[in-house]
């Protein structure tokens, strides 16, 4: 990197923690950057390795490359100096390190700093979002940047043709099948309920399993594999591996690679029940406009359980009360790690109805500002 080379518009900078939910979250953020508004972006990512399972095409051993439109830097101890951009976000409190922060701190207009957290729905979002701290010795101001359901919250990430694309592909059995041979995967018979699954290691997932093998109506379940579950293989009675396929009873279980991200919202907006974990999958399985579930990120002090709760309270509120009740009983005996075979029952049963809530939002939501046009008003009027 020369001092000769434009100072960029964003640098975004990324500590992969131990999942793929921070670094899925700002590579999406990355994308969108460079190719809806074509912006010069840094992406810094300490784990280049991790970050490769969402990105083939990375080669972890270079320092800097480019890919799909965005320069992917190695950030590692030794952080090249060069010239922060205009807008620097620091991702869920990554802290970015000290020497970039001095060099942030001598440019004539300083960058606008932009620390973006995690998503909730707690009300007390709202209060902190957009909050300046200054810093203690150097004439720079961190501001917050909160994501959330709301329009007085920083929104949630959505690409501009996102929904079309959906619709192209819900309309097109062509697009379908190329989706299921590209997995090397025949589609299930007609009158299949799909599910997919993306989850932490759950005790609940052996109820499940159970449940769906004695199902009346078959039940095929994909499950991203990269991800093992001991869980499945104690069910299966074996060690498994992508590409197996388990079958008892109205259950089979397909074992999927880890697909990139444009696949895997395909495979959302196919499912009839998507299990989803962390945050971004939360976020594009309300996309789908599918019924979900959500696994939340466990968290010290049992915090994520008011988190959950917060979100139920939003999402089930247009819901008649059986059904949102049902709702809300299912998703905490999932993160509580125990399902009894008539609460899924009950729950199959309200698939349809639980369909159209999805979609309806999926619509109000989509009535929203995104989170990147959030970010780049908010930026641009730092500026
Ligand atoms: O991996 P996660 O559990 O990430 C979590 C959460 O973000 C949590 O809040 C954070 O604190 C923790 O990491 C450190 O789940 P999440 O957020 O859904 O991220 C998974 C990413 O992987 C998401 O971008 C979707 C993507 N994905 C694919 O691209 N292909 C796949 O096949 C699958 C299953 C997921």
């Amino acid at each position: 990197m020369s001092a000769t080379v434009p100072r960029p518009d964003w640098d975004v900078f990324c500590k992969v923690i131990d999942n793929l939910g921070d670094i899925g979250v700002c590579w999406r953020i990355a994308r969108q950057l460079a190719t809806e508004h074509g912006l010069r972006v840094r992406l810094w990512v300490d784990d280049l390795d991790r970050f490769r399972l969402l990105c083939p095409q990375l080669d972890p051993t270079l320092p800097i490359q480019r890919l799909q439109g965005v320069e992917v830097c190695h950030w590692d101890d030794h952080l090249p100096l060069v010239t922060p951009a205009w807008v620097v976000l620091e991702t869920f409190a990554c802290r970015i390190p000290d020497a970039f922060i001095e060099q942030m701190a001598h440019l004539t207009p300083p960058p606008v700093w932009i620390n973006l957290d995690y998503l909730s729905a707690e009300g007390w979002v709202a209060r902190f979002h957009e909050q300046a701290s200054p810093h203690p010795y150097l004439p720079l101001t961190k501001y917050f940047f909160f994501p959330g359901f709301a329009t007085d919250t920083g929104g949630l990430l959505r690409e501009q043709d996102l929904r079309n694309r959906r619709a192209a592909f819900l309309a097109s059995a062509d697009l379908q099948c190329d989706w299921w041979r590209q997995l090397g995967l025949a589609r299930p018979l007609p009158g299949t309920l799909l599910i997919s699954l993306f989850a932490y290691e759950n005790p609940a997932i052996s109820d499940l399993l159970h449940a769906w093998e004695v199902s009346e109506r078959p039940v095929c379940c994909l499950v991203p594999w990269p991800c093992r579950l001991p869980a499945i293989e104690a069910f299966a009675g074996q060690p498994l591996k992508v590409g197996d396929v388990v079958r008892r009873g109205a259950l089979e279980i397909r074992l999927l690679p880890f697909v990139e991200q444009s696949r895997y919202d395909r495979m959302l907006w196919l499912c009839d029940l998507n299990f989803v974990r962390g945050e971004d999958s939360f976020v594009r399985a309300q996309w789908a406009a599918r019924p979900l579930v959500w696994q939340i990120y466990p968290q010290a002090d049992f915090a994520h359980v008011v988190k959950l709760d917060a979100f139920l309270d939003l999402y089930c509120a247009a819901l008649p009360p059986t059904v949102g009740c049902l709702l809300r009983q299912f998703w905490q005996a999932w993160n509580a790690g125990r399902v009894e075979r008539a609460l899924w029952t009950t729950l199959a049963a309200g698939l349809p109805g639980l369909h159209e809530h999805a979609m309806r939002w999926d619509e109000e939501l989509a009535l929203q500002d995104d989170l990147l046009s959030r970010l780049l008003g908010f930026s641009s009027s730092k500026l």
